[in-house]
């Protein structure tokens, strides 16, 4: 595609203006001229070849153009006989040089940059007009019939639309036009417009309207047009453009919507906070310090902010942007209610979106791919759960005891208000762990075994992991067990302050369990503090004192005493469908520590919401065990439905489709 430049008129009316250097080369804004900005635009929108037709001036203009010094082809045609003709000529003398696809404009026209896009990327030959603006005195009007430019003259004020000389010309379209330009000059008709051959068409160039309704594209006659189009560049040039990004992964999806940004006007950044994106998204690999950073440096780049929600209400409301640009990807789907809510808050003060087709889905995909594995390795997994807590103050985790069960962990999202919400953590229960197996929960299951549950949880799964460590063991195991887990990249292992033969503490008092003293238990905690190697890595000290009947007083003591040792966060758990002693536990600790992370496993005192434990002061829930308890009753329901039917029909119904196993395995 080649761009056709129209500079060869004398631009008489411009007056002191043109006394010296052809109209093109006014000034529009300090140091930008028409022509300047004209091919500064081409090359953006991708043209690599302009033809500028010339006459008065023309070795001044050839100088100026060559003196931008642009990556852009440029020939020059002069029209000798620039004085008595028209245009029409100058195409006419310029023909042998336009066999090609191609943007025709006048060199007096100033244009929006979205203007000049639009132009370029259509897919048919189209001519810019406005039906929203009154028909113009002296300018060009088209009638449009069928759907397409039918004529283009000056004096056409019946059922016309106001109309600008900016084409895009599609090569067999432009040829039955130039065909008769072509007539017209050899037959001497030179003092005419170009449009006047076009006319004689009659609609046969297939040339659509384009309406770019009050969008700036305006020639420059005399010096009014040009403080009217001084004026417009100027608040062009301060209008704010606001985009916001949810990724840490900056791709070339991402720049190229900057760029689109760019020529809109002046381009805000809004960087969703690490929190919004861990809580919507995946944990960030770069944190917002650096993301701001990333975006600051980008050139062209106005302002970079926050953006601390998903919605952008609050942003728009402070900045008021002129236009929000989008990919189309959020038209439909989780995101449709944020637009939503774009849409109507930028119609309450007279913005607008402009969306660009969501174009590197697959290319993206492969980055967040490479993101996740990045995610998954040992030191970026093992210090997230900290991160977490840092950022978000809480964390929920749930139980896996398999590749399969860690992956509907890693994978379960419920869309909500535009937003998503999943879990943050998993939990490796000691409980499901041994169920898995077909054994009791009584630290029968050995460490290999378990650390070969970590293991395959670890290769399928990028989440952070708790580790339910039963007592611990003996102390000078418990080491081990603390630097094993280390290296493979597990956040937290909680032990609980038990001694002897350990029974799950939902039995509570009905078998017998005794509970660690607080001094043995303190120095199996200081042992393990000693010896992990990082600083991520966190000890949990479950107390079992409301377990066992010991009262809240014991609970307390214990707790402090843990936290003296070393222990990172306390667990207090409960067997009672009442959370009053929970509530009472939490009041009473937060009052002497307002620091130190509590983990909660509301399995019995279910009814209590999230929001209200942790406004109450916890940090982490856990749900232990609601896999396992889902899913094996689901089994065991299928095998009794075969063994009574003889056959497995009836089980379809409570089947997953393989399509949906084959979806939750990624890489199949
Ligand atoms: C587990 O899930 O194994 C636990 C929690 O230790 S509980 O079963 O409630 O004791
Ligand atoms: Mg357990």
């Amino acid at each position: 595609m080649k761009a056709l430049i129209l500079n060869s008129g004398l631009g008489k009316r411009m007056g002191i203006y043109t006394k010296e250097q052809p109209k093109c080369m006014t000034e529009i804004s300090p140091s930008v001229t028409i022509i300047s900005k004209q091919l500064k635009q081409l090359v953006e929108s991708g043209i690599k070849e302009v033809v500028i037709t010339t006459g008065a001036f023309d070795s001044v203009l050839m100088e100026y153009c060559e003196s931008l010094d642009l990556p852009i082809d440029i020939s020059y045609v002069k029209n000798p006989k620039f004085q008595e003709t028209n245009y029409i000529y100058s195409i006419y003398c310029a023909r042998e040089a336009l066999d090609d696809d191609i943007i025709l404009m006048h060199g007096d026209l100033v244009i929006e940059n979205e203007v000049l896009d639009n132009v370029v990327n259509s897919e048919n030959s189209c001519m810019v007009v406005s039906r929203s603006l009154p028909l113009p005195e002296k300018d060009f009007k088209a009638t449009i019939k069928d759907g397409k430019v039918n004529k283009v003259g000056v004096d056409l004020f019946n059922k016309s639309v106001a109309a600008q000389p900016l084409y895009k010309l599609k090569k067999e379209d432009w040829k039955k036009w130039l065909e008769k330009i072509v007539e017209f000059c050899e037959k001497g008709v030179t003092d005419v417009y170009a449009e006047n051959a076009l006319n004689e068409l009659d609609g046969a160039c297939n040339i659509f309207p384009l309406d770019i309704g009050k969008a700036l594209c305006e020639e420059v006659d005399n010096p009014d047009d040009l403080l009217v189009a001084t004026l417009k560049v100027r608040q062009l040039s301060i209008r704010t453009v606001y985009l916001v990004f949810s990724a840490d992964i900056l791709h070339e999806g991402h720049i190229e919507l900057i760029k689109k940004a760019k020529k809109l006007g002046r381009v805000i950044i809004g960087v969703l906070s690490d929190e919004v994106v861990a809580t919507y998204k995946r944990f960030p690999l770069v944190p917002i310090e650096e993301r701001r950073a990333i975006f600051e440096s980008i050139s062209g780049v106005y302002k970079v902010v926050d953006q601390e929600t998903l919605s952008y209400k609050d942003n728009l409301l402070k900045y008021r942007p002129d236009i929000v640009v989008h990919g189309d990807d959020w038209k439909e789907g989780f995101q449709k209610p944020i637009r939503d809510e774009v849409v109507t808050i930028l119609a309450s003060y007279g913005g607008r979106l402009v969306e660009y087709p969501y174009s590197n889905r697959e290319r993206y995909k492969v980055i967040e791919e490479r993101t996740r594995r990045e995610l998954s390795l040992p030191d970026f997994r093992r210090a997230r759960l900290k991160k977490i807590l840092e950022m978000k103050g809480f964390a929920t985790a749930l139980e896996a005891h398999s590749g399969i069960t860690g992956l509907i962990v890693e994978q379960t999202k419920i869309f909500s208000n535009g937003g998503v919400k999943q879990f943050d953590a998993m939990w490796v229960s000691s409980l499901c762990d041994s169920t898995a197996k077909g054994k009791p929960d009584i630290e029968l299951v050995d460490m290999t075994s378990r650390y070969r549950t970590i293991d395959d949880i670890m290769e399928v799964t990028t989440k952070p992991i708790i580790f339910d460590g039963d007592t611990g063991g003996l102390t000078e195991h418990f080491v081990y067990t603390v630097r094993s887990l280390e290296r493979m990249g597990v956040s937290m292992i909680i032990i609980e302050d038990k001694t002897g033969l350990k029974k799950n503490s939902l039995f509570g008092t009905e078998v017998e369990q005794t509970q660690a003293p607080i001094d043995e238990f303190c120095a199996k905690i200081k042992a393990g503090k000693e010896a992990q190697k990082t600083s991520d890595f966190m000890i949990c000290a479950r107390i079992e004192s409301l377990i066992l009947e010991k009262g809240l007083d014991d609970a307390l003591k214990r707790a402090f005493a843990f936290v003296r040792a070393g222990a990172d966060a306390i667990m207090i758990h409960s067997r009672k469908k009442d959370p009053t002693e929970i509530f009472e536990f939490l009041k009473a600790f937060r009052e002497k520590d307002s620091i130190t992370p509590i983990v909660l496993v509301p399995t019995s005192f279910n009814t209590v919401y999230e929001d209200e434990f942790k406004e109450r002061g916890a940090n982490i829930v856990i749900y232990a065990n609601q896999l396992t308890r889902t899913g094996f009753p689901a089994m065991k329901d299928a095998a009794e439905t075969i063994l009574r039917n003889s056959r497995a029909k009836e089980c379809d119904d409570k089947c997953m489709s393989i399509k949906e196993i084959i979806n939750l395995i990624p890489g199949e």
